[in-house]
């Protein structure tokens, strides 16, 4: 962003950055639980991820074994959109599933 300030009557420009700062991004993490069932973890890396349903099912089996994994990886705005979706959704369906995000 540019700052202009005036200084013996002329108008002085003074360069703050010379580049924008590319945005932060934040993983977001499916969290296992022993209540979800495969079938609505797999249904949610598909429907809120965008992932293949070989993709998903993977991911899926890797959060049951190991207890969390990667979603995605967005935008701050996106990632928050994204968790609410998940929550909204496994509310709507009786599920506790739950993700968690952190800045890269
Ligand atoms: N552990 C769950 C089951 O055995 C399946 C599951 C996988 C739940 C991934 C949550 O993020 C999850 N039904």
């Amino acid at each position: 962003m540019d700052k202009y300030e005036l200084n013996n009557d002329e108008a002085i420009e003074i360069k703050e950055r010379q580049t924008a700062r590319p945005p932060s991004l934040y993983k977001v993490f499916l969290l296992n639980d022993d209540y979800t069932t495969m079938d609505f973890v797999t249904h949610i890396l598909e429907e809120i991820f965008h992932k293949s349903p070989v993709e998903a099912t993977q991911i899926m089996l890797h959060v049951h074994k190991n207890g969390k994994g990667l979603a995605g990886i967005f935008t701050r705005e996106i990632a928050e959109t994204r968790v609410v979706s998940v929550d909204e959704l496994s509310n709507q369906n009786g599920f506790p599933l739950k993700c968690s995000m952190e800045k890269e």
